[in-house]
């Protein structure tokens, strides 16, 4: 779906609770822990922390608004997952990720957002894109400066600086290779998938999710990866192709019931 499709305002009508279950369940869960903790307790329990009856509503409005400026700010490109009309093929129904980074490290967030492409090759230049921010509001697409072009199915990305040089660098899961990307500090990137160890030639795997994370404490950041079904898009079924691929008698794409793990 295009980045910045629509520039209707969205969630005017919500109160405090329902914007507070839905970032507990969404990526910014950390910011609602740590802003309101005593409300987060209402509503999940971890270690060390004992449950508690929830509180009566506060009556307070919530008056945050939000606006698509997605356009306006720059990120213009857009996203690419399969055919526009039809999903023949389960890959084409996942969607990627993005992430915020400050890859020259002047304390202000870029933004690199992950694409797909498509099944008959036809569309050309699909690309992840590293927008940089102009810090007035706006960003540049500096991605083929930084070296991070690249056409393929993109699924997750995760930022960490996984050799302590002082720059964050990237890791993308794909359908097919997963790769990883060395920040060189002067604005590009190097593709260092090999010489890390990565590199899984010969394997048809779907990395799906992943994240940067120091499970051992060491000071090094390692990687966790998270690979969905086992799916050959070759040797995919067309939609309806078995039985499994069917939805209350309406031929859909095959999977995930029916593919191997
Ligand atoms: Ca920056
Ligand atoms: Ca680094
Ligand atoms: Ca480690």
């Amino acid at each position: 779906m295009p980045v910045g499709l629509s520039r209707r305002p969205i969630y005017t009508k919500i109160d405090r609770r329902y914007f507070l279950q839905r970032s507990l369940g969404m990526g910014v869960g950390t910011l609602a822990l740590r802003s309101l903790p005593s409300m987060a307790q209402e509503a999940m329990s971890s270690r060390g922390i004992k449950a508690a009856p929830r509180k009566p509503r506060s009556g307070k409005p919530f008056l945050a608004s939000f606006m698509d400026v997605g356009p306006q700010a720059g990120l213009v490109h857009p996203v690419i997952c399969g055919d526009v009309d039809r999903k023949r093929v389960i890959l084409e129904t996942i969607g990627c990720g993005v992430a915020f980074i400050d890859y020259d490290n002047d304390g202000w967030q870029d933004i690199f957002i992950l694409s797909g492409t498509r099944l008959d090759g036809e569309t050309p230049g699909p690309t992840n894109r590293l927008y940089k921010n102009n810090r007035d509001g706006t960003f540049t697409d500096v991605t083929q400066q930084a070296g991070l072009m690249r056409t393929g199915w993109a699924c997750s990305v995760t930022v960490g600086d996984y050799n302590n040089d002082g720059y964050e660098d990237i890791f993308i899961t794909y359908y097919g290779q997963n790769v990883l990307y060395r920040n060189n500090g002067d604005g590009t990137f190097t593709d260092v998938t090999v010489s890390a160890g990565l590199s899984t030639p010969g394997k048809i795997l779907w990395g799906a999710g992943c994240t940067f994370v120091d499970y051992d404490r060491d000071g090094h950041l390692d990687l966790f990866v998270y690979h969905y079904v086992n799916l050959n898009i070759n040797d995919a079924l067309p939609p309806g192709g078995a039985l499994n691929c069917k939805f209350r008698g309406v031929s859909v794409h095959c999977g995930p019931r029916g593919l191997p793990l």
